[in-house]
């Protein structure tokens, strides 16, 4: 038995080059919020785009569904340590919801229903780097998750990633979200463990 063991915790130790460091395997999918699920049906849904000249354009459930969607698998990273592989999501590229919107913008100010913000650069957002989604692991997101529609930007901590998400605000400067004014970092690279100012 006492080989059998031995075993067990030696492969355990070996560290999985896809979790980044400071960080622990979840198989479960945390929640975390600022405050209470808000309830937004597809039917009351949209997702203005302000551009740095002022102009909007808003697209609904419907605008955002004729929008050509891709599946993508891929690993979140949350600042309180887990680190989840492999999970499965439908989403819009933002590129595409941007559209011709965002001449002379550097920054993002993502806008959620319950009054949460956060920053992310312009590039970060574009190229298949991230998505606005609407499905995990094959069904309708859930509430709880940020459904019907969260952003979804795996490559910097999940913080980044607003659920509810209702309005994309492009900015020539970068300006401070939720997290980020409470002392978070502005960029959030996990793989750089960014997770507070000064890291
Ligand atoms: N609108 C909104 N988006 C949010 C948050 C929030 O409080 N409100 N929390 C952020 C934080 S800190 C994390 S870790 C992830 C958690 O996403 P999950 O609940 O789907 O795991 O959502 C992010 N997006
Ligand atoms: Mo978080």
């Amino acid at each position: 038995m006492a080989v059998v063991t031995r075993g067990f915790h030696g492969r355990r130790r070996e560290p999985d080059p896809r979790i980044p460091p400071g960080q622990y395997l979840e198989t479960d999918f945390p929640v975390l919020a600022i405050g209470p699920t808000p309830r937004v049906s597809t039917d009351d849904w949209t997702l203005t785009v302000t551009d740095v000249d002022g102009s909007r354009s808003t697209l609904d459930w419907r605008g955002l569904r004729a929008l050509p969607a891709e599946d993508v698998e891929t690993d979140l990273h949350c600042v309180t340590t887990w680190s989840k592989l492999d999970t499965r999501w439908r989403g819009v590229p933002v590129g595409a919801v941007l559209g011709d919107a965002g001449a002379g913008a550097h920054h993002v100010l993502a806008h959620s229903a319950d009054g949460y913000t956060t920053n992310l650069p312009l590039a970060d957002l574009v190229d298949g780097r991230a998505w606005v989604a609407f499905e995990y692991d094959g069904r309708p997101l859930e509430p709880w998750h940020g459904g019907p529609v969260r952003l979804l930007v795996p490559h910097l901590y999940l913080w980044k990633s607003a659920k509810w998400l209702t309005g994309l605000e492009l900015l020539r400067e970068d300006s401070p979200g939720f997290w980020e004014r409470l002392g978070y970092h502005s960029y959030g690279d996990p793989w750089r463990e960014q997770r507070y100012v000064g890291d």
